[in-house]
């Protein structure tokens, strides 16, 4: 059983669509990022960081895990799911993309969301900036797309499960995803998963899964 603090944000996502594709019990803890939430003592004794997600694995002495790449390494681990150990390159290439989302796609998105969506005028050129690397970012998805059925090889992995959710923003980030083939045949694929579907809803909002 996992405790998982959470709230329905892109990284927040990552983990409780990887809890719904693994089928691990879990319990969701929302914590309101909106209302200062992530400062409360308790939450920062588990995620020191002030930001979600984190959990807790009740089966395993209660251990707590915050950064979303390190817990759904865990979760892959602990399910045996989502990530090829036998297999040294499947290994390394589900990694080598799960580090790609975690250094450029979530960094990078995220200010996009921030002076694109949120503070849009106020810096043309922070606005340019965040837009172009975000689309440099795309083409690199959809490049690798074009020769690979997922992100990190032939098989459904943690790292589909890391970047999905980010790119389920486009309009925010003013994206078509159309100009992205790839991606877009890629993002449709994800969306029919009954798992990515479930833990788009987590904690319980009434957001649209935004179609191409
Ligand atoms: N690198 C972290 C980033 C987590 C993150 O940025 N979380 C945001 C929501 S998506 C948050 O909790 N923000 C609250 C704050 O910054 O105070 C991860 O991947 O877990």
């Amino acid at each position: 059983m996992i405790d998982l603090y959470t709230w329905p944000t892109p990284n927040g996502r990552k983990i409780s669509i990887m809890l719904e594709e693994t089928g691990i019990n879990y319990t969701v803890f929302p914590v309101n990022i909106g209302k200062d939430d992530q400062f409360q003592p308790n939450f920062l004794k588990i995620s020191p960081n002030n930001k979600i997600p984190a959990i807790v694995d009740r089966e395993n002495d209660n251990y707590s895990l915050f950064e979303s790449g390190a817990i759904l390494m865990y979760l892959a681990d602990k399910s045996g799911m989502l990530i090829n150990k036998s297999n040294s390159d499947e290994y390394f290439r589900t990694i080598e993309w799960v580090m790609w989302q975690m250094g450029g796609v979530g960094p990078m998105f995220g200010q996009v969301h921030h002076f694109v969506k949120y503070n849009k005028g106020k810096s043309n050129y922070a606005e340019e900036r965040y837009s172009k690397e975000a689309n440099r970012l795309y083409k690199v998805m959809d490049d690798r797309l074009s020769k690979h059925q997922y992100i990190s090889g032939d098989k459904y992995s943690i790292a589909d499960i890391s970047i999905w959710p980010w790119t389920a923003r486009f309009d925010w980030q003013e994206i078509d995803i159309n100009d992205y083939p790839n991606v877009s045949r890629w993002y449709k694929e994800m969306v029919d998963r009954p798992a990515v579907q479930k833990g788009w809803q987590v904690p319980q909002n009434n957001q649209v899964i935004p179609m191409p």
